[in-house]
């Protein structure tokens, strides 16, 4: 088999969306997500401008060699645009593979470990009634673990918080990204939200007792020793996990937070490639890895920092938030199934628009996902109804202090 083309779409349906479509001789396609929140054309133009040259002709079976090939002869190593775009070919060609085998993409990955994936969803509110709303709500869709974000006393605009309570019920409507020219400007104060969080999960604690899994994202906001001391404050509430409590890629400040506190901790979904885990893996200072599979170089690339994490008990938490596409998340949950160590998925829903773009075979009951049973990722792409979408600039909000001193989003 050779591959004969491979085209770049960029898609805007609910959200900015970056598709590769690779195309064989034998009429098989694949399709992998290289989408990066705000930095989308970039991928984009990686992808068509360096990377498609390259792969016509090639023998779309050989993933470990292409996959060394594209991260090794660019000679410029990692970094969110190279991974995303080595990650869109990587999973395109698993897709096309699985797709010639006849077989879901699990089963070559070694097939299911479970029966299903555990997903937890995104609640969130202003208020406590609004938040508990919100908890109520996701429960009626189907989530069995919740992730909980509240807005802070004195703060404007808070990461995580839905402007507005989800008019239909079912969707969740808070998305990262605003489609603005430029980047929204919000406001922080550490000591406020480390002040205000500890009462929220107390009462959402007595109000939906102590089974339901909690989660938090503290957005890389806080200092080691502000982490240490908010995840003390929150071992009563049992979390799942406190995730990027700092901003990660100073390593070594996890070993004081590890030091102070037993609540759980996840780190990563900005990271891209294994060498960013090497100390948090080695000296077990994290306890699930949050990369997404379309940011990290693929499901080659995944396997390997999740087989090297299962070895110090460490387990998986895929990102999945809107700007993971339907095709991105198809390949976290083929991979989900299929690791021994899984831990949860995060799984926020996307909107009408993507659903028409992208057509899934994935489904979700009772807490959890499954990425079904055709073969390949299962998801498909409709061409026309993408087109119709074009490409609107969005960016993710910044921080600013009081003071005016720029702080982590
Ligand atoms: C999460 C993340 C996202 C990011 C977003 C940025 O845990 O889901 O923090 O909400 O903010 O992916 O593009
Ligand atoms: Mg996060």
């Amino acid at each position: 088999m050779k591959i004969i083309a491979a085209d770049v779409v960029v898609t805007s349906p609910d959200r900015n969306f970056v598709t590769l479509k690779i195309t064989t001789d034998e009429g098989i396609t694949g399709l992998g997500d290289g989408t990066l929140n705000g930095r989308e054309l970039s991928v984009a133009s990686y992808l068509a401008d360096h990377v498609v040259p390259l792969l016509i002709g090639r023998d779309p079976h050989r993933i470990e060699d292409t996959w060394q090939f594209l991260y090794r002869s660019a000679y410029w190593r990692r970094g969110p645009v190279t991974m995303a775009a080595i990650a869109a070919v990587d999973v395109a060609l698993w897709d096309i593979k699985a797709k010639a085998a006849g077989m879901p993409l699990y089963q070559l990955l070694g097939g299911a470990s479970r029966n299903g994936i555990m997903a937890y969803g995104h609640a969130s509110g202003r208020d406590l009634p609004e938040l508990f709303d919100s908890i109520r709500r996701h429960l009626e869709m189907g989530y069995r673990s919740i992730r909980v974000q509240t807005s802070v006393p004195g703060i404007n605009a808070v990461y995580g918080v839905a402007a507005q309570p989800s008019i239909d019920g079912k969707r969740y409507d808070y998305e990262p990204a605003q489609r603005t020219a430029l980047p929204a400007e919000e406001d922080w104060d550490t000591r406020a939200y480390l002040r205000h969080l500890p009462g929220v999960f107390e009462a959402v604690r007595n109000e939906f007792g102590p089974e339901l899994p909690l989660l938090h994202d503290g957005h890389h906001r806080m200092t080691p020793i502000q982490a240490a001391k908010l995840g003390k404050a929150l071992e009563p509430y049992d979390l799942f996990w406190l995730e990027d409590c700092t901003p990660a890629e100073n390593q070594e400040a996890l070993r004081l937070v590890r030091r102070h506190t037993t609540t759980p901790l996840a780190i990563g979904e900005v990271f891209n490639t294994v060498w960013d885990y090497q100390t948090l893996i080695r000296e077990q200072l994290i306890d699930y890895v949050r990369s997404a599979v379309t940011h990290t170089g693929g499901i080659t690339a995944m396997r390997k920092l999740l087989d090297y994490a299962a070895q110090y008990q460490i387990k998986s938490g895929i990102h999945g938030p809107t700007d993971i596409s339907p095709v991105g998340m198809a390949a976290a949950l083929h991979l989900d199934l299929a690791i021994h160590n899984f831990g949860i998925q995060e799984y926020m829903q996307h909107g009408p628009a993507t659903n028409e773009v992208f057509q899934q075979s994935f489904s979700f009951a009772d807490g959890y996902l499954h990425p079904g049973g055709l073969p390949g990722l299962g998801v498909e792409l409709d061409e026309e109804a993408a087109a119709r979408f074009p490409y609107q600039p969005a960016y993710l909000p910044f921080n600013r202090l009081k003071d005016g001193t720029v702080h982590d989003w």
